[in-house]
């Protein structure tokens, strides 16, 4: 009991709650590096949410990772909920501006948008999420970091993508 107390304190005891958009949709966007988990944690989203009674959909905005659109397809199907895509011809920021108006018009509480991660942060990946972002204006974002990661480098993480 005392070792789980304390390692609540040590994780930080704090939760924080995920914002809801006054008017709907809500839109959270993933942000994070490669193979974080983020395609993942966009379906576990939707699942969570989707119990709480909110109708979510999942936009396929990595266009770069081989089968990522596939993954995201396959895993909204898993938790029964839509996926938007456009395929990989399409930049991401289009890609976003079009799966935000068809969840506007779909009247969806919660779109959950799927981005590209890169190996290293690169200026390339920044400058396209912050297309994504602009054209987005999105309620939250949330950045994924894999449990190996320390705190420092959460917290530049952080930094950068947020
Ligand atoms: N062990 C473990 N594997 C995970 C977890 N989340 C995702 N993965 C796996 O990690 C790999 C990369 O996940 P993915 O969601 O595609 O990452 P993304 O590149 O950030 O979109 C996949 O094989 C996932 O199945 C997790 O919480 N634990
Ligand atoms: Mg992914």
């Amino acid at each position: 009991m005392i070792v789980h107390d304390e390692l609540v304190k040590l994780m930080g005891g704090e939760v924080s709650e995920l914002v809801f958009a006054k008017s709907a949709p809500t839109v959270i966007l993933l942000a994070g590096l490669q193979g974080v988990g983020k395609t993942t944690v966009c379906a576990k989203l939707a699942n969570y949410l989707k119990k709480q009674g909110k109708s979510c959909m999942l936009i396929a905005g990595d266009v770069y990772r081989p089968a990522a659109i596939d993954q995201l397809v396959i895993l909204g199907e898993q938790v029964g909920v839509p996926v938007y895509t456009e395929g990989t011809d399409v930049k991401p920021s289009e890609i976003a501006r079009k799966g935000l108006a068809e969840a506007k018009k779909k009247n969806i509480d919660v779109a959950i948008v799927d981005t590209a991660g890169r190996l290293q942060i690169d200026k390339g990946m920044m400058d396209e999420l912050k297309d994504v972002k602009r054209v987005l204006n999105p309620t939250e974002v949330l950045l994924v970091v894999d449990a190996m990661t320390g705190q420092e480098a959460a917290g530049t993480l952080a930094f950068t993508f947020l």
